[in-house]
């Protein structure tokens, strides 16, 4: 079994990484220059020119490009390759505006299906695994981007999709699935429907599973690596730059690793637009060095995190992410006092009689914000001793108070009343959007 998919790649030195980064982004910029009209009049607005980017160390010359500019652009104002060279299109789930697209070349597939390859290997993936992709398959890009990258490493590939839990996991126990690749919160969900079903953990092949698409703690993470006793890595990703793969996460539980001879990442503060320094919290950005179809420049995601270019214990040089704390529209202000779900959920966690299904009702009382945080109680726990009840509300209650600085109201539900979730969950209803 390999430890990398591509060492060179993957463990080359800084050097190294500086220099190819600023050819690939020489020739990128110089070629969206002339084949983005778009492109050509932000840069020519801003007024830097392509001859201006002569090595990595230049990108902060360049402007922002925004989900803004994806809407304005749509469907294929920002593609820099003409309609026949694009082989398969992807969208985002466009649930506030218009849809995002994003168009992939022959050549865009091979180069997804190389990041997902280093993604699979990083969870101890060879060409004799079985892997069950359970994201959704179809403008989604988690289902075929868990899919090239088994064909790519050789591996077999299970085209599940997300959704008809039980028949899932029949699959996963027949065919052997060595590897599963879904959200986190649906490896959850699995986990606990197998229990259900009475059946044996230990009597699956599985081994590992990748998850991402959506924040989860490292509380969370161990939750599951528990449930169905596998090794897990967090992968990270967004269409407008690839899909899943963007990131990934290696066996020091150190970050996330960043495919960054791909995809150059920089932090920015999102007020100023300022470039932070490592270890600073703030905006990530990337630019697209090798995409053909639609190569972003200094795309800002709105996910916040902070980064570092220090090598890693287990062996690679690329620049490492925190896990992601959340997007920026994520973030909840409530009485002056910015939340956001990850700290929630990485408060309940720590608790023991509490399973791992929260849900965050936001509204208003006069003018006063409330936060309602409803928390699944545990089977075991699950009793109508009213005082134990009151005793475990009350010590949420204070873990929620000292981690977020703020007082919430707590509702302990029923196990298995808070909805489950097949892909993205959603942990968050705010009622004072109404
Ligand atoms: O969610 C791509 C993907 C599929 C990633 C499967 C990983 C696995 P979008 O639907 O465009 O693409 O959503 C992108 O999801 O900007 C983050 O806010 C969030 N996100 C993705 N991966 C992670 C992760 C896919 N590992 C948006 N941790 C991104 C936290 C994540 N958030």
């Amino acid at each position: 079994m390999a430890k990398y998919w591509n060492p060179e790649a993957e463990c080359m030195s800084r050097e190294q990484m500086h220099s190819l980064q600023s050819e690939r982004l020489c020739s990128k910029i110089k070629e969206v220059y002339d084949s983005v009209p778009y492109y050509r009049e932000k840069m020519d607005q801003a007024g830097v020119k392509p001859e201006d980017i002569r090595s990595v160390d230049d990108l902060h010359l360049l402007p922002f490009t925004s989900k803004q500019d994806l809407r304005e652009a749509y469907p294929y104002g920002l593609f820099a390759r003409p309609n026949k060279d694009i082989v398969e299109i992807h969208a985002t789930s466009g649930t506030t505006g218009k849809q995002i697209v994003a168009g992939y070349t022959k050549n865009d597939l091979a180069i997804w299906g190389e990041v997902m390859a280093r993604t699979l290997t990083a969870a101890g993936g060879d060409e004799n695994s079985v892997v069950q992709s359970s994201y959704g398959y179809g403008l989604f890009t988690g289902g075929l981007g868990a899919h090239y990258g088994a064909q790519t490493m050789g591996a077999m590939a299970l085209p599940t999709s997300s959704g008809n839990t039980e028949r899932q996991i029949r699959l996963m126990h027949d065919m052997g699935t060595t590897i599963l690749c879904c959200t986190p919160s649906y490896a959850l969900y699995i986990g606990e429907t197998i229990r259900d079903m009475g059946l044996d953990i230990n009597e699956f092949q599985l081994e590992a599973g990748v998850f991402g698409a959506e924040p989860w703690t490292v509380e969370m993470q161990h939750e599951i690596e528990r449930l169905l006793n596998i090794r897990t890595v967090d992968v990270y990703g967004l269409t407008e730059i690839i899909g899943p793969g963007v990131a990934f996460s290696c066996d020091q539980e150190c970050g996330i690793h960043i495919n960054e001879d791909h995809f150059i990442p920089e932090i920015i503060d999102p007020e100023t637009g300022e470039v932070l320094p490592d270890g600073t919290l703030g905006e990530l950005v990337f630019t697209c060095v090798t995409k053909e179809g639609m190569p972003m420049m200094r795309y800002r995601t709105r996910d916040i995190t902070s980064i570092t270019h220090e090598a890693c214990a287990c062996g690679r040089t690329l620049a490492r992410m925190k896990k992601i704390q959340g997007r920026s529209d994520d973030m909840m202000i409530i009485r002056g006092v910015n939340v956001f779900p990850s700290q929630v959920e990485s408060a309940l966690l720590d608790i023991t009689d509490v399973a791992p299904h929260y849900m965050l009702i936001v509204d208003r009382e006069g003018t006063r914000d409330t936060l309602e945080v409803q928390v699944e109680m545990t089977e075991q726990f699950f009793s109508d001793e009213v005082k134990q009840l009151e005793k475990l509300e009350k010590e949420i209650f204070e873990k929620l108070k000292s981690a977020l600085g703020l007082a919430t109201k707590i509702k302990l539900v029923e196990p298995k009343s808070i909805s489950r979730s097949e892909g993205k969950a959603v942990r968050v209803i705010d009622k004072r959007k109404k």
